[in-house]
């Protein structure tokens, strides 16, 4: 499948979220590209039947602590199916540019496998802010909608395997 917008995605094909509780983790570098994928996950976790209450949301300062904010979210509530993590790194601004990806991308795959819950990575690496506004709700879609829409798939296939356990 090869996707031409962010927010694209067949409804029939999303799990109903009623009985889920997704954590989402907002980076505050570049905030008002974060904010709006935020949204989009909010407002697509909504949509799907997640319940408001059953999505707590905490903000860490960069995408750097990501990883740090998913794991204690992980670590403080069981009760949690899955973590959505947003940031926005933008590689023109930031010669640290492939140290924050490089450990966010290998921080979030190590907090997932040591939790064996889906941790989300919801990070956009983009060359410029136009590209990042482009994919926060401007003309290539929002990544936070893709984000909540793998969450809610990967939290029904994780429970899906538990229950054919053998
Ligand atoms: N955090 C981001 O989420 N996006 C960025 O584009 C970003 N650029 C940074 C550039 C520099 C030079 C530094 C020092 C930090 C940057 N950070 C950025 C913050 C980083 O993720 C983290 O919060 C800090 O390095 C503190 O650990």
């Amino acid at each position: 499948m090869k996707k031409t917008n962010l927010s694209e995605h067949n409804a029939a094909e999303v799990p109903n979220g009623a009985h889920y509780r997704i954590g989402v983790v907002v980076a505050e570098w570049n905030s008002d590209i974060t904010n709006a994928l935020a949204q989009g996950a909010l407002d697509t976790l909504l949509h799907y039947g997640v319940a408001a209450d059953n999505i707590p949301i905490v903000h860490v300062p960069g995408s750097f602590e990501l990883t740090t904010g998913a794991d204690l979210m992980l670590k403080n509530d069981s009760t949690l199916d899955a973590v959505i993590c947003i940031g926005c790194v933008i590689q023109g601004e930031t010669r640290h540019f492939d140290f924050i990806c490089e450990a966010v991308s290998q921080g979030l795959t190590n907090v997932a496998l040591k939790h064996e819950k889906p941790v989300i990575f919801s990070l956009l690496t983009t060359n410029d802010m136009q590209q990042a506004l482009d994919r926060a709700g401007g003309k290539h879609g929002n990544k936070g909608v893709e984000g909540a829409v793998t969450a809610l798939k990967m939290v029904a296939m994780q429970r899906q395997l538990e229950q054919q356990k053998r």
